[in-house]
């Protein structure tokens, strides 16, 4: 029977029936996306009990970022670990948290796949109960290229094949994209399942709002100065909540564009290439919108050289995206 608005579909038979579409596949990705699904149901449990189980607040430690780590940080990056390390075709995990991969299998012993993500993203948030979330992307490791974990994730033969979020907020959503455009999931705590809600999701061509930490615009290049004041003029609304998964999650549904610009003390921007910018990149696009990381450079095409390298970001509808680009272009 076709699928139709009116059908019940978990996460994983979601996956399932995608994979069905295509001769020979192995079952990959339901493999890693069940592990994922298993983890974020966790991490989301400990987030709404945080304040009872006295989790919330700083560790007292710093990251590999130089950022103080808080306690549900290292929860979530153990939780994630803990569920993915038994599946047998990951061969690394990469964490925003960690300096390095944590390695489970060769390339020859079937590690095919390295899987990238932030915990809990927006973490310091999480004190005033806003929405926080966990991002990922997974990353086909290109066939035949030797060397560390590090070299071969940031081979060009290695691409990104699937990419989401899973945003712990007034209800639990699962963002997802494995290439053929975005669906959506909300996880009903009744059954213990992320189920279908939006097939095919898109960001709306425009919408006259941007997301930025306009409190740091004297700090900011003066190209995102001067699209700031001519959307001023343009009778533009701002929205910045500081929760990536949150702002971008609403950018997605309901258009506009996120900035996180270069500043004067970090000349790179604040967001996480691999962790944060990448995954969130191919989500958007997979939407329909746009992400660039400056003007004429789609983010995509940046080849990382780092792991945990920063990039500016600007993304979203894709006319608001051009709105941004044109005065980039100008400076
Ligand atoms: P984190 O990974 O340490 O939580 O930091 C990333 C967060 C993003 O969720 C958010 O977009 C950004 O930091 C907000 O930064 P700022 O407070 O500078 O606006
Ligand atoms: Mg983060």
């Amino acid at each position: 029977m076709p699928w139709t608005d009116d059908n019940l579909m978990s996460l994983q038979s979601h996956v399932l029936a995608e994979e069905r579409q295509y001769p020979g596949a192995t079952g990959d990705f339901s493999w890693i996306l069940s592990a994922i699904s298993l983890a974020t149901k966790t991490i989301g449990n400990k987030v709404r009990r945080a304040r009872i189980e006295d989790v919330i607040g700083e560790l007292g430690e710093t990251n590999v970022q130089g950022e103080t780590q808080q306690k549900l940080d290292v929860i979530a990056n153990e939780i994630i670990k803990s569920c993915l390390g038994s599946r047998a075709n990951i061969g690394a995990l990469v964490s925003e948290e960690e300096e390095t991969p944590t390695i489970l299998r060769s390339h020859e012993d079937g590690g095919r796949y390295a899987v990238l993500f932030d915990p809990l993203d927006g973490s310091s948030n999480l004190d005033v109960s806003v929405g926080v979330g966990t991002i990922f992307s997974v990353v086909r490791l290109g066939d035949g290229v030797k060397g560390t974990p590090e070299h071969m994730i940031l081979a060009p033969e290695s691409r990104q094949v699937a990419a989401g979020y899973v945003l712990y907020g007034s209800s639990t959503v699962f963002v997802l994209t494995t290439g053929r455009g975005v669906d959506m999931f909300v996880l009903d705590h009744s059954i213990g399942s992320f189920v279908l809600v939006k097939r095919d999701l898109k960001i709306p061509k425009t919408r006259k709002v941007y997301s930025i930490n306009e409190a740091y615009v004297d700090r900011f290049p003066d190209g995102y100065r001067r699209y700031l004041e001519w959307a001023h003029s343009d009778g533009y609304s701002s929205r910045y909540i500081g929760s990536m998964v949150a702002d971008i999650h609403r950018t997605l549904l309901k258009g506009g564009v996120f900035i996180y610009p270069p500043t004067v003390d970090h000349a790179e921007g604040k967001l996480r290439y691999l962790y944060e910018a990448m995954p969130m990149s191919m989500l958007i696009e997979q939407a329909g919108g746009r992400s660039i990381a400056g003007a004429g450079t789609r983010l995509l095409d940046v080849k990382p050289t780092d792991l945990h390298q920063r990039i500016p970001v600007v993304m979203g509808s894709s006319d608001e995206v051009d709105h941004v680009e044109r005065f980039l272009s100008e400076s």
